[in-house]
């Protein structure tokens, strides 16, 4: 399993943190920056869970599922909350590290910001695991400065709410594009799916359907991932576009404030204008079922399980893959009903 040789860039990071420098690890100099550092048998854990924030209904059912599968195990899960704040949490996660914690287990919240206190758990001698966001790996690479990633598909995501809303307006509409948090790897990759899907290719291969040369997007802003900055965004945006037929929003909570905004400004959020997001929480699956949203690709937030799955096989010293896949479902007008109350 860490039979992983020294690499350039380890090589390459051991030169620029100077030679001189020891690095304080309970496994040694040599091993810190050739592996990732192993976790030991042991009858209970300690683990650091650096949550992004705890504004929406997506961060609760995410560190509700970490708590329940914590307690289930009876391990401890020590959890700070960085406020939808990066800085705050690059303190939470070197604090951790400085309590020394077995494993760190957190999603990182903007993916160049937070991919140097992955290597710095590395260094300390802490194995991370990366859940639902994933760090820019220039900086940190999975099987090598931490574990994995686990988490979804987030350009096949984008992907799969512009084939959707091609369907859905005949191949002709004109986008508002409300973005996530900036930096954040679903962020950046919801995008991209979108966009290049819309321009023809997917991860860089031309899709069989070609170009969607009557999808334009007008206007493109970061809503934060949030209900407020959703509402207050397109309710800028609807004056300087009043032409606008669809909405893409990279997260249920902005769409849920988008629809509001529309519906404000007096536009039929479901007919005038075609609505498609990501997450499938219940608000979203109320909104399909009420007409107002058109579909929501899942996004699961409920990591205790797979992440506690994760770790064990590590400690067991089984093979982890980089990326552990989470596959996503689908949610439109002919299921809804069905999962309706039953997500987050
Ligand atoms: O879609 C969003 C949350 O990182 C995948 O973050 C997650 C995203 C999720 O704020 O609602």
């Amino acid at each position: 399993m860490i039979d992983r040789k020294v690499n350039r860039r380890s090589v390459l990071r051991l030169t620029a943190a100077g030679a001189g420098v020891v690095v304080a690890s309970r496994y040694g100099v040599g091993a810190v920056f050739a592996q990732v550092p192993p976790l030991e048998e042991k009858d209970t854990y300690t683990i650091g869970f650096a949550q992004t924030g705890l504004n929406n209904p997506w961060r609760l059912a995410e560190s509700k599922s970490m708590q329940d599968e914590a307690a289930r195990l009876g391990y401890t899960l020590v959890e700070t909350n960085a406020n939808e704040d990066t800085a705050k949490q690059i303190a939470d996660v070197a604090s951790l590290i400085a309590q020394g914690v077995d494993i760190l287990i957190f999603p990182p919240r903007e993916s160049q910001a937070l991919a140097p206190s992955v290597v710095q758990a590395k260094e300390a001698g802490i194995p991370v695991i990366l859940i639902d966001r994933d760090v820019d790996h220039e900086i940190a690479k999975p099987g090598e400065d931490y574990v994995t990633f686990i988490g979804s598909d987030f350009v096949d995501q984008g992907r799969r709410a512009a084939e959707w809303l091609v369907e859905a307006t005949g191949g002709e509409a004109k986008i508002i594009q409300l973005e996530g948090t900036t930096g954040a790897d679903p962020a950046i990759d919801r995008k991209q799916g979108f966009e290049d899907y819309l321009a023809g290719t997917f991860k860089g291969t031309p899709t069989p359907a070609g170009a969607h040369s009557g999808m334009e997007i007008i206007a493109s802003q970061t809503g934060s991932f949030t209900r407020d900055q959703g509402r207050s965004v397109m309710q800028t945006l609807l004056q300087s576009n009043p032409d606008v037929t669809a909405v893409y929003a990279h997260n249920d909570e902005m769409a849920v404030g988008a629809i509001a905004a529309l519906e404000e400004a007096g536009r039929t959020p479901g007919e005038d204008v075609i609505v498609v997001s990501i997450d499938g929480e219940n608000a979203a699956l109320d909104a399909i079922l009420d007409g107002t949203l058109g579909a929501s690709v899942e996004s699961s937030p409920f990591f205790g399980p797979i992440a506690f799955e994760t770790m064990a096989k590590y400690i067991a010293g089984e093979d982890i893959p980089d990326w552990v896949l989470v596959e996503d479902r689908f949610f439109d007008e002919s299921n809804a009903g069905e999962f309706q109350g039953k997500q987050f």
